[in-house]
């Protein structure tokens, strides 16, 4: 008899779309997992549309659903928590403060942090973000932290435009948070050569526990075109196979990594071919608002093997 992972899953909600929770949910179920999703905004859709209305959940609402309605009411256990876009300072301070002494006193339970904090060199999150997370990572027993490449500059201090300096970052990273089990950056950047600048990102990960080549990198043809929610989408496919059913202490990170890779890949590829015949006008070079993860189901389903990398 397999036993069902629980993961509660502290993000966005969008009514229409697929960012945050939205994004997270259906491949997490698809994949076995029972999500107890906690919204940390209502909105009808993402920002990045244009215009949206909705709200902000209260750092106090907040709390009370999860202090006391899922900890202390239900008194809910749970394999994995993961925490994304939390833009709000006092709801960011209490769901760290209450998170990490969940997992102080329950060891098994494996937290997954995206500090969410900016991109492409700029913050979209108000500065006084920046300490909490920092502190968060200096305090808690994070298993797994999820920063993209301008994410991991601020933690660390380290600009990254080399692979020398993504090592230094690294390990700039573990000295300042040792308390941190895993690091996968999740998307860089950098000038190795004209021709490779224009046609490849990386993906980079760093595990403390490995007892050897602790830092792996891979390099990924680059999609031409924004998609709102693949960072969320990759980080709920990583949390899924990062904590097998069978998890015992030990995974094979790059591994992990390179599986996600692939996958979201492969799904940011068909919702581009998606969008494409949908509406012929949709340029090469575009921001797509909604990933089709409906239509991608089958590519959610854990038996399904990608045979081919990346065309
Ligand atoms: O994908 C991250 C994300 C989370 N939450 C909200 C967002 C986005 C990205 O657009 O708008 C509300």
């Amino acid at each position: 008899k397999t036993r069902t992972r629980r993961v509660l899953s502290i993000q966005s909600h969008v009514v229409h779309g697929y960012v945050g929770n939205k994004a997270a949910t259906f491949p997490l179920q698809y994949r076995s997992w029972d999500v107890d999703a906690l919204n940390t905004v209502q909105f009808s859709n993402h920002p990045g549309y244009g215009s949206f209305s909705g709200f902000r959940s209260k750092a106090g609402d907040i709390d009370d659903i999860l202090e006391k309605g899922l900890l202390n009411g239900l008194h809910m256990k749970y394999d994995a928590v993961m925490i994304g876009y939390l833009p709000c300072v006092e709801s960011l301070k209490i769901t760290g403060q209450r998170i990490g002494a969940l997992c102080r006193q329950d060891p098994q339970i494996k937290w997954i942090l995206d500090p969410v904090l900016g991109d492409n060199g700029k913050l979209y999150v108000a500065e006084e973000i920046v300490p909490i997370y920092k502190k968060i990572l200096q305090n808690s027993g994070v298993f797994l932290v999820t920063p993209n490449q301008f994410e991991m500059e601020i933690l660390t201090d380290v600009k990254i435009d080399s692979l020398d300096a993504l090592w230094t970052s690294f390990e700039q990273f573990h000295q300042k948070y040792p308390k941190v089990d895993k690091i996968v950056v999740t998307s860089l950047e950098f000038p190795v050569s004209q021709e490779h600048a224009e046609r490849y990102i990386y993906s980079a990960c760093y595990d403390t526990t490995a007892t050897s080549g602790r830092i792996n990198y891979f390099k990924v043809p680059k999609i031409d075109a924004h998609f709102s929610g693949s960072g969320d989408l990759f980080n709920a496919l990583l949390l899924d196979l990062v904590l097998p059913v069978d998890y015992t202490e030990s995974i094979d990170l790059p591994n992990t990594l390179w599986t996600v890779l692939l996958l979201v890949d492969k799904i940011l590829r068909r919702t581009l071919q998606l969008s494409y015949s949908q509406d012929p006008s949709t340029k090469s070079s575009v921001v797509i608002n909604d990933l089709k993860l409906i239509q991608c189901q089958e590519l959610l389903d854990p038996s399904c093997q990608i045979e081919e990398p990346f065309n």
